[in-house]
């Protein structure tokens, strides 16, 4: 079972603005990932800002990113154990572009090649 939902980041992000000036602690890094309550967010723009994705897997599987963030996700969260790929593709057909580490977070995509290119999300093991 998975479900997702969309909700707006505003009073989050401006809170992790704060928090980014501390510095890349690993104490921040585990407060930033305490900050996607679900298994794996995406934001609409870099540094975790903009419209959020929160997608909540209980096993491993393929979620479609909603049409809010479809093709728009510029960084990412994830707290979870599993590993998360990113497919251009809808149902998470083809090959995937971007991987997201487990307990990991990834404030700018573009880097990875993968700025705006999210259509949906496999959860595997790692
Ligand atoms: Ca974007
Ligand atoms: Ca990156």
């Amino acid at each position: 079972m998975k479900r997702s939902m969309v909700r707006r980041a505003g009073v989050v992000a401006l809170a992790l603005t704060s928090l980014m000036a501390v510095g890349a602690t690993a104490q921040a890094d585990a407060q930033r990932l305490s900050s996607c309550l679900g298994s794996f967010c995406l934001y609409e723009h870099d540094d975790f800002a903009g419209a959020e994705q929160e997608f909540l897997f209980t096993s491993n599987g393929c979620a479609n990113v909603g049409s809010t963030l479809n093709n728009k996700a510029s960084s990412m969260r994830n707290p979870s154990a599993g590993r998360m790929q990113l497919y251009t593709s809808a149902n998470c057909a083809g090959s995937y572009g971007y991987a997201a580490a487990p307990r990991s977070v990834d404030g700018d995509l573009t880097n990875n090649g993968f700025d705006n290119q999210a259509t949906s999300v496999r959860r595997v093991t790692p």
